[in-house]
């Protein structure tokens, strides 16, 4: 759960969040998407449910936001790479943004 996740972790957990709009970083070994939301209240309100529950799993967005846009990547540092942090912190960044509106 904690290392680097293997090919058949892949298989099993990266390829839903790849079937529901993110992508691998080109060169890194790193996860990816943009969200757009109605405007900066909603971007912000999502920012900070993430923001909550990544500071309780003590794993951390690398994120940039102007107005309505959030666009997210996600790689475990100590790793060198993706980790089941990844998908667990995707997974639930994903129930966050289903729940704005
Ligand atoms: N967040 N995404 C990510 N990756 C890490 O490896 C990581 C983190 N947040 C905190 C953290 N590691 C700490 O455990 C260390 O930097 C101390």
């Amino acid at each position: 759960m904690s290392g680097k996740l293997t090919e058949e972790d892949r298989e099993k957990t990266l390829k839903p969040l790849l079937g529901s709009g993110w992508s691998v970083v080109e060169g890194r070994d790193a996860i990816y998407k943009e969200y757009l939301f109605k405007n900066f209240n909603q971007a912000f309100g999502f920012m900070t449910r993430v923001a909550l529950t990544a500071e309780k799993m003590d794993h951390h967005p690398e994120w940039f936001n102007v107005y309505n846009k959030v666009q997210i990547t996600l790689s475990s540092h100590d790793v060198n790479g993706l980790s089941g942090r990844d998908i667990k912190l995707a997974n639930f960044i994903e129930k966050a943004a289903a729940s704005v509106s």
